[in-house]
């Protein structure tokens, strides 16, 4: 009995280890990217809460801009990143999360207005389309969108 007390001791404790740094590397990412903190884990994933699959933003930190493989990797947020637009929504990433150059670094203020911050990996969380964009649309849809955020 003694024994088996002891074996669920140190599975226990292994377990609150591993959610603990699991926890520890999302929060550690959402502070690597300007204005993380606006929409926190959902920023690259698709739960809210974090964890799980990752929406196209997660994927493309994940596959290209950590700097190791891992929870240990830190997000390499610079001009490349920022200039690309991992939900295909014609905003890039920079713009989304009001940094479009991508000089911000972490330990940095936020950048701009938390208000105006979008998701980079929901392609229906965009910045507003502005009107020159808005004709030179080449679909139907495109160009609905736009007249509803005009006329909202
Ligand atoms: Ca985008």
């Amino acid at each position: 009995m003694k024994i088996f007390w002891r074996g669920s001791l140190v599975l226990i404790t292994a377990g609150l280890l591993a959610g603990a740094n699991g926890a520890e590397a999302r929060a550690k990412r959402v502070g690597q990217i300007p204005n993380g903190g606006v929409s926190g884990c959902a920023n690259c994933h698709n739960s809210t809460a974090g964890g799980g699959p990752r929406n196209t933003f997660g994927q493309m930190i994940e596959t290209g801009f950590l700097g190791a493989a891992g929870s240990a990797g830190n997000v390499q947020w610079g001009p490349e990143l920022a200039k690309m637009d991992a939900d295909g929504d014609g905003a890039t990433n920079g713009q989304e999360l009001s940094d479009p150059d991508g000089l911000w670094k972490s330990g940095d203020a936020d950048p701009d207005d938390a208000a105006v911050v979008t998701l980079p990996g929901d392609a229906k969380s965009h910045p507003p389309i502005p009107v020159a964009s808005a004709l030179e649309a080449t679909t139907w849809a495109q160009v609905k969108e736009a007249m509803q955020e005009l006329f909202k």
